[in-house]
């Protein structure tokens, strides 16, 4: 795992190849575990169409929505049961930038071919104090980041398999969103496409 030599990439800090393909096809690996007992679902979107991200989690919450609005829940929508622990691999490198409180959640998105994520802000969780960091694998994500407000002008650049991302400080309420993917760019997934891992603290840290 490299955690030194972050880059800035339009003013957010980016470890490129934060993972070695070894350790991407490990934590593919506990993705997958994830997936069997959390199997990922699509959350309904504000207008009731379904988002075309597919979404699961790891460690106490997971991200959810539906009619009523959007929050954070506890246990599986489908199976009632628990989300399984974070990887190991994914609190190590949340360990190389934050050391207070280790994250309470472990947002797995799947983005499968013309999948896309909207412009949005993350302002769900009790502390903008702490940062969030994001893992990507598989097919490249386009990724875009604004200011604080929707209207902010926004950069763009791409997420490789294996890079990791902090986003902390001023980029913590910033819009961003996945405009596209390469889809079949990268061998990681046999099928193609895109997995990110976010790791966030959505509790106050005691
Ligand atoms: C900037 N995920 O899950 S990760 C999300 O690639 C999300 O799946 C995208 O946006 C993805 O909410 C982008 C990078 C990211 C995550 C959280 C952020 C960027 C962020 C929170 C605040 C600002
Ligand atoms: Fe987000």
């Amino acid at each position: 795992m490299k955690q030194d030599d972050p880059e800035t990439v339009h003013g957010v800090s980016v470890i490129r190849g934060a993972l070695t393909t070894e350790e991407q096809g490990a934590l593919l690996a506990d993705l997958r575990s994830i997936a069997k007992v959390a199997p990922p679902f699509s959350p309904m979107t504000g207008w009731g169409k379904p988002m075309s991200v597919r979404i699961t989690a790891a460690g106490r919450f997971c991200w959810f929505s539906d009619r009523k609005g959007y929050r954070y829940i506890e246990t599986h929508p489908d199976t009632g049961q628990p989300f399984p622990p974070i990887p190991d691999l994914a609190l190590r490198v949340w360990r190389a930038f934050e050391t207070r409180a280790d994250p309470d959640c472990c947002l797995v998105n799947h983005y499968r071919e013309s999948a896309r994520m909207g412009l949005h802000q993350d302002r769900d969780e009790a502390d903008f104090g702490f940062p969030v960091v994001s893992i990507s694998l598989g097919d490249p994500g386009l990724f875009r980041i604004g200011g604080t407000e929707r209207k902010s002008p926004t950069r763009s650049f791409w997420l490789h398999s294996g890079d990791a991302m902090v986003l902390a400080g001023e980029n913590r309420l910033a819009f961003h969103g996945i405009d596209r993917i390469k889809f079949g760019e990268s061998a990681l997934l046999a099928g193609g496409g895109r997995l990110n891992l976010t790791l966030r603290r959505v509790a106050k840290a005691d």
